[in-house]
């Protein structure tokens, strides 16, 4: 088995969605032609159903942090089961627009809930299965809060305070220092320079990988 689970991770704002399509440039290039793109919280009706519940800001009842953490988990176990390693069982490359990296970012950092119970959580629902490569696109959160506010109106999550996205990119460094399949890119550069980026650190981990199709 040659294909790999690649993830894009970062704070609202890092250029996720940007990022993509230099990534499946990159992919192409190499001749890998089957990917399946994901995207969390979602990816079948039921997660996005769950997706629709946890961003939604006008709700009388509101998730609990751990209710929020609980659902989240839903959704990827759904997602996990249901696409990724179906995809990944039949031969497909897969692209993650976030993954568990950001419940222990946003969870586990910015709502503060124990560490032992996010990576306990992750070990229960997900046992040993991670990523192959998650590519960290870092970015401070007052940058990433202006460029999304752009787009107009915030979700509930994207209501959180300056200090939550704070104790966010906080746990992000964290976890990203501890972690060689996690690359790190500056993602306060301009479009072009992120895409150059992403290009350098995707190419040489490609090279180091065996026969990739
Ligand atoms: N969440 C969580 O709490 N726990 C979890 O476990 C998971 C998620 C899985 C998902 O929202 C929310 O759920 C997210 C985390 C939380 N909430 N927050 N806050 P989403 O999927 O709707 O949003 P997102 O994943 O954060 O994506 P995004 O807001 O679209 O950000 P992005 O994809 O990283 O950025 P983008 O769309 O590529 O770019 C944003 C804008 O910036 C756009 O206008 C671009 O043209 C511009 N841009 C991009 N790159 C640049 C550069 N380099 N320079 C200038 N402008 C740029």
């Amino acid at each position: 088995m040659h294909n790999k689970f690649i993830v894009l991770e970062g704070l609202e704002g890092a250029g996720k969605t940007t990022a993509k399509d230099t990534i499946v440039k990159i992919l192409h290039a190499h001749g890998v032609s089957d990917i399946v793109f994901t995207r969390e919280p979602g990816g079948t009706p039921l997660a996005e159903e769950l997706r629709t519940l946890i961003k939604q800001s006008a709700n009388v009842d509101p998730p609990t942090d751990k209710a929020e953490v609980l659902m989240l988990y839903a959704a990827r176990v759904q997602l996990v089961e249901k696409v990724i390693k179906p995809a990944l069982d039949r031969g497909a490359w897969v692209l993650g627009d976030r993954h568990d990296l950001s419940s222990q970012a946003y969870q586990g950092g910015g709502r503060g809930i124990d560490p032992r119970l996010m990576a306990s959580l992750r070990d229960s629902v997900l046992g040993s299965f991670r990523p192959d490569l998650t590519l960290y696109l870092d970015i401070l959160p007052q940058q990433g809060l202006e460029r999304v506010g752009l787009r107009g109106e915030l979700d509930r999550i994207e209501q959180g305070s300056l200090a939550f996205f704070e104790r966010t990119r906080a746990r992000y460094l964290q976890l990203v220092a501890a972690d060689n399949r996690i690359k790190t890119i500056d993602a306060s550069q301009s479009v072009q320079q992120v895409s150059e980026s992403i290009k350098t650190i995707l190419n040489e981990w490609l090279s180091k990988q065996d026969n990739i199709i």
